[in-house]
């Protein structure tokens, strides 16, 4: 129990809505200490939630294991509630709002019995800075009080920023399993049925209520819900951007700077690349975040972006010293890992760790594992890690700037074994606006139902993140192109990693590779970069793109192969993109229509 540290009205009186419907046993205001970091934890181990790992190998670390209907955000119980069904869109779920609110005032009802209602005040982005904002998330989990201590500024200084009356984002969040008198949870990870679980944006009151369920996306109300959901609404309305994007800072050997971004649909390696080692001597690449930017235009015209988090909430598996080795490091102490699977002498281990299990282990459900004759994986596919970008090797200095960083370039990308190539430059911003908004990745997993080959599109990358009408995103996208002189705008680039040869080889090595093609684009921004014009847009002569040590794994003929343009591929991608252009009707921008007419003229003439 603790007494609020505010003397905000709102924000006193919201939380007394909120404790009268839920009845949870008491109120406890966070100040973000370490020792109340430290108490969710010995209170998740006390209830059997949570495991203290081997302290001599993974000091200070906690395993969790999640209920098995409850181990990633779930799409399908994600909804936009705005007032018209029409401004959530035709890739949103809607239900109207107040339908939704009396619906999820009743499962609220007492559903917080047994438990503490903890009041967590969070800044995303660096307290003070002019593009951070500030949130505050009830919740009755301990779980996701200590993983918000990771991922955002929780505490004290949060309420003394919002002083009597500033604005916050209210996000309301209960597990949805009450507690009879004298019941615990007996080492259960507590959560509602999946038909009970509710992950609710209301944008025009800028409101998010989850329900039912106690991991990642779902629950971290933070992340995916106020910093991209509800922000990309604001961003609308004020006119900045919230994005689904990585941001790395570039460093060329002569020490001059670029910072850039990348949107990428989820499991494209977005925290690889922000986190990337360059194989190429003297270049250097830190990390300013791997997830989502905020990006305002600062008084030279510029886009500025900061990393609204604070921590990284990354997929375990495949995840080794090879792949991310930056990332290993960040997770040698401090972290909170969920369903990985358990070593004999308390460490962890998952699928693509780098090395073979280490005899016998527990897997994520809790069952004894056994490499010799295991038939599922140790580790939940969407196993995580959360760990302070404090903890990351290659983490900036300037990673917290409240002013944020300059952006000089935007990079976009999917998984596309065919058509599309290596690398390309959009022509101007529109033509960028374009390259987002066709974004996507062919579908390889027959568990999506879909046939392989197909694109699944992913405009922007925003495609589960976008809080209102994609088209009208598209549009806003136009709009931030209009509000300064074209030189001060990012350039804008497509990157795949992903193209394969007729065979089905990979064509290119990707990890820390993929600095070759960063490279070019930081040429690009600075004006030397030899660059060609094709009907796609701009792209490497084929000695463009620096091969030097690597001749060997990259040949002539594959460099060639992954720059040249596909003209039959192109074309049906054509008739693709009008498909997906369909959905959106008259939301359309026309600016993007006449894209991809432009697009079938040049390619008739080639
Ligand atoms: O399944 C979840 O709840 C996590 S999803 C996630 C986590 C970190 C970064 N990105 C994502 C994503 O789905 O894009
Ligand atoms: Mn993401």
């Amino acid at each position: 129990m603790s007494t609020p540290n505010t003397t905000h009205k709102r924000l006193i009186e919201w939380v007394n809505g909120w404790r009268q419907l839920c009845q949870p046993n008491g109120v406890y205001w966070c100040n973000g200490s370490s020792q109340e970091y430290q108490n969710m934890l010995d209170t998740a181990v006390k209830e059997g939630l949570a495991i203290k790992l081997n302290e001599k190998k993974r000091p200070n670390c906690y395993l969790f294991r999640s209920d098995p209907s409850d181990v990633a955000r779930v799409e399908n119980r994600t909804f936009i509630a705005s007032e018209r069904q029409e401004d959530a869109g035709p890739t949103n779920n809607w239900i109207d709002p107040k339908e939704l609110k009396a619906t999820m005032t009743e499962l609220y009802r007492g559903c917080m019995r047994g438990r503490m209602m903890y009041v967590i005040p969070f800044s995303m982005g660096p307290i003070g800075s002019p593009i951070a904002k500030i949130g505050v998330e009830i919740t009755d989990s301990p779980y996701v009080v200590a993983n918000m201590h990771i991922m955002t500024r929780v505490g004290t200084k949060v309420l003394e920023a919002l002083g009597d009356d500033g604005e916050f984002v209210p996000a309301m969040h209960s597990v949805g399993k009450p507690l009879a008198p004298g019941e615990s949870d007996n080492g259960l990870w507590p959560c509602a049925p999946l038909d009970k679980k509710y992950i609710s944006h209301f944008p025009e009151t800028r409101e998010i209520w989850s329900y039912g369920s106690g991991y990642g996306g779902n629950a971290l109300l933070g992340k995916k819900c106020l910093a991209l959901r509800i922000a990309s609404v604001q961003a609308r309305d004020e006119g900045w951007l919230a994005e689904h994007m990585l941001i790395l800072k570039l460093t060329n050997p002569q020490g001059k700077v670029k910072y850039i971004t990348g949107a990428f649909p989820s499991a494209c390696g977005k925290t690889n690349l922000a986190m990337l080692i360059p194989t190429i001597p003297g270049w250097k690449v830190e990390t300013i975040g791997d997830d989502i930017a905020w990006m305002k235009f600062g008084k030279d015209g510029r886009l500025y972006a900061i990393n609204p988090e604070y921590g990284f909430f990354g997929v375990a598996p495949y995840t080794s010293m090879e792949s991310n080795p930056n990332a290993m490091r960040s997770v040698e102490k401090d972290t909170i890992f969920t369903n990985v699977g358990l070593t004999e002498d308390k460490d962890i281990w998952w699928e693509g760790i780098g090395y073979a299990a280490p005899g016998k282990l527990i897997d994520w459900k809790g069952r004894e594992w056994d490499p010799k004759t295991a038939t599922e994986p140790a580790a939940h596919p969407n196993s995580r890690f959360t760990a302070k970008a404090s903890n990351c090797p290659a983490i900036a200095p300037e990673w917290e700037n409240p002013a944020g960083v300059p952006i000089s370039a935007f990079l976009f990308g999917g998984r596309r074994p065919s058509t599309v190539p290596l690398v390309h430059q959009s022509f101007n911003w529109n033509h960028g606006v374009f390259i987002g908004s066709i974004v996507g990745s062919e579908v390889t997993a027959a568990a999506l139902d879909l046939k392989t080959g197909t694109v699944r599109r992913d405009p922007f990358a925003m495609l589960p993140f976008c809080g209102y009408h994609m088209g009208d995103y598209f549009a806003h996208w136009i709009k931030i192109g209009r509000k300064t002189n074209p030189e001060n705008l990012p350039k804008i680039f497509y990157v795949n990693w992903f193209r394969k040869n007729a065979e089905g080889k990979w064509l290119w090595p990707g990890y820390g590779e993929n600095s070759r093609v960063l490279k070019w684009v930081f040429e690009r921004c600075d004006g030397t970069g030899k660059a060609v014009e094709t009907p796609i847009g701009y792209m490497p002569t084929v000695d463009a793109i620096d091969r030097s040590g690597i001749e060997n794994i990259v040949s002539d003929a594959d460099i060639k192969e992954l720059l040249t343009v596909d003209k039959q591929g192109w074309l049906k991608e054509i008739e693709l993109i009008k498909e997906h252009y369909a959905k959106f009707g008259n939301h359309l921008p026309a600016e993007l229509s006449a894209e991809l007419a432009e697009l079938g003229k040049r390619l008739s003439k080639i």
